[in-house]
């Protein structure tokens, strides 16, 4: 099973603006420059589908793409990103909450993390606060090309640790946006999710 058709639809700077078809969908959400568009690209395997940077900050509202014209992977605007304003950050906060909240049609969270690293404050309130909401979420850990297998197999036992403390139960899958076919097992996970609510 394979993604055959994809396709930008519209950006939306808020809830708002958001595509009213009904169509299930999936989202990428994470640190800014974790890699959300590079996976995003590397699962459709088009190489300039979302826009991706060495910058951080460049996903700046929910980018909306069509898949096999059935459901949207959405790419989220990264947190994190100290050179936008304090006010700017929050009103982004505020407005990815309520689209996380009320988003009926949003199926699966996918949240990326970048292997190399511990997950930062940010993170660990983000993941919380998914759990909190009991809002269906699975775990990339990206970037897995540019540490050992020993090492990745570490980290993916830190972070199962850290879920573990907060009572979270979600599957993590290690993968590189630089290898399509390392996104594998979680394309089989996430298909589930837009096959079940159809
Ligand atoms: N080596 C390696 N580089 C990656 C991988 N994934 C992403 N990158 C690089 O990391 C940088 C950021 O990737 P993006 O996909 O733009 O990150 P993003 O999360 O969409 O960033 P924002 O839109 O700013 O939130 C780019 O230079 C990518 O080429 C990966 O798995 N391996
Ligand atoms: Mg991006």
């Amino acid at each position: 099973m394979r993604i055959v058709q994809a396709e930008y639809l519209l950006s939306a700077p808020d809830l708002d603006i958001c595509p009213d078809d009904g169509r299930p969908e999936i989202c990428f959400a994470g640190r800014s420059n974790v890699g959300k568009s590079s996976v995003i690209n590397a699962l459709t395997r088009r190489k300039k589908l979302a826009h991706t940077s060495n910058s951080p900050g460049k996903t700046r509202s929910l980018n909306y793409y069509l898949i096999d014209d059935s459901w949207y992977l959405v790419d989220m605007p990264g947190y994190g990103y100290a050179k936008i304003s304090k006010k700017e950050q929050a009103r982004w906060g505020r407005e990815m909450k309520r689209y996380l909240l009320e988003r009926q049609t949003l199926q699966l969270v996918v949240v990326l993390l970048d292997i190399r690293h511990k997950p930062s404050a940010l993170d660990e309130e983000f993941l919380f606060w998914l759990g909190e909401h009991q809002i269906p979420f699975c775990i990339i850990l990206n970037k897995s090309d540019k540490i050992s297998k020993n090492k990745a197999s570490q980290q993916e036992k830190a972070v199962a640790r850290m879920l573990r403390d907060m009572n979270i139960e979600v599957p993590v899958f290690a993968v590189t946006a630089n290898n399509p076919d390392s996104l594998d097992d979680f394309f089989l996970f996430a298909m589930d999710f837009v096959q079940e609510s159809r």
